[in-house]
């Protein structure tokens, strides 16, 4: 994320304290903690019916400023790089590496995934938030875990809280079992057990590509072309199922707020609705669905491991009056105890010859960034420091 950019259109994060381990921007004294007991119940369906949203999803105007332009970045074509010869990868490289160093986005098509599995993976989708909230909430996600239903995410947090609501499992690739389906085998129901096959081979699916991604990015870093692969191998990477439903107030709430991923890179699929928006150049941008394109983010973890040479995209989702809009979000994450560090051969060039200086950050590992994102600061648009700031301020204290 550009912070300059930033601090002039967005606004800006709230104060930290950063003694470890009480570090938070959502502490008890602020607007946007939440303590189960007062926590909102959302449901759209019941809220629709009222001519107002409730204050609670109201968010701050700088946050809501108009997008303007639609980002028009050509499409990485993922058999051509996969197949091409020298100068086709090339090409297909110096595409990435120039919109990595700008925002991060970039979308890519040809990417192997079979429609027919997208198109259960959003049915499916369908009819779990389409089910009784009762039933929904069957699948609540306990605190602690990143796994379950959440609605609006008004479990965590009483402000600034998101028009929509999510189903989130964790999808493991050490080769043991079928997490997924196990997920949902666990949550009571015949439907569920349907729901788990489709979204097991959706999360299988999407590793494979995000690997071919990875070899994408090693090569427009010029690092070995399969020092990424190796560093996500066993990782347990996070599948998220965001539903929007229509909104009788869209221009006062968000979707989903402004923020980059604290993950490695999102592979997102959005259905036809539009609503996804990056900010670039100090404005935000829509970026129009594509039914054969994969949108592709890189996220904090993967600006770390460039040293900062590729920038984490910073996004963000409206909501409209009148559809339902899906998105299905893979999160690839490493193996918790990696620690985050850039390839020598990057490090090693220095600030020259496609090199990225002196290290940007210091090493950490993968589950003390989680930790942070999940107990102690609620992801927005400047998580990676925040995050450095506060495992600097613990390791000296
Ligand atoms: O729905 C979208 O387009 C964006 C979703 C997103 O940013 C997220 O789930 O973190």
């Amino acid at each position: 994320m550009d912070s300059t950019a930033s601090s002039l259109l967005l606004c800006p994060p709230p104060l930290l304290s950063l003694n470890k381990p009480n570090a938070t921007n959502v502490s008890s004294s602020s607007s946007s903690s939440s303590s189960s007991s007062s926590s909102l119940v959302f449901d759209s369906a019941s809220m629709r019916s009222q001519s107002k949203i409730p204050t609670q999803f109201i968010w701050p105007p700088c946050d809501r400023l108009q997008r303007l332009d639609e980002l028009n970045e050509p499409v990485i074509d993922m058999r051509e790089f996969a197949r091409g010869d020298a100068s086709v990868r090339r090409r297909s490289a110096a595409l990435v590496r120039s919109v990595c160093t700008s925002h991060g986005f970039f979308q890519v098509v040809n990417h192997g995934i079979d429609p027919s599995l997208i198109s259960a993976a959003l049915e499916s989708m369908d009819a779990f938030f389409a089910l009784p909230l009762a039933r929904k909430s069957k699948a609540r996600r306990v605190p602690g875990s990143m796994s379950g239903y959440a609605g609006a995410h008004a479990d965590r947090f009483s402000s600034k809280l998101p028009w929509k609501e999510t189903l989130s499992f964790r999808y493991g690739n050490d080769g043991s079992g079928r997490p997924i389906v196990d997920y949902f085998a666990s949550i009571p129901g015949e439907d569920f057990a349907r729901m788990g096959e489709v979204y097991q081979k959706y999360c299988e699916a999407m590793h494979g590509v995000s690997m071919a991604i990875m070899e994408l990015l090693a090569t427009s870093l010029d690092v070995e072309r399969t020092c990424f692969r190796r560093f996500f191998e066993g990782g347990s990477s996070i599948m998220r199922l965001n539903y929007y439903p229509p909104c009788q107030e869209p221009d006062l709430t968000l979707g989903t707020g402004p923020h980059c991923d604290p993950t490695a890179l999102t592979i997102l699929y959005q259905d036809q609705v539009g609503g996804l928006e990056v900010f670039t150049n100090q404005k935000w941008h829509s970026i129009r669905p594509r039914r054969d394109a994969l949108v592709i983010n890189i996220g904090d973890t993967f600006a770390a491991l460039s040293n900062g040479r590729y920038k984490s995209c910073l996004h963000r989702a409206v909501v409209n009056q009148q559809s339902v809009r899906r998105s299905l979000a893979f999160f690839l994450c490493p193996k918790e105890d990696k620690v985050v560090r850039p390839p020598e051969g990057l490090l090693s060039r220095g600030g020259g010859d496609g090199g990225c200086g002196p290290r940007k950050y210091p090493d950490f590992t993968w589950s003390e960034l989680l930790e942070f994102t999940q107990k102690h600061y609620r992801a927005d648009t400047t998580t990676l420091q925040a995050f450095i700031q506060w495992l600097l301020s613990s390791s000296a204290s």
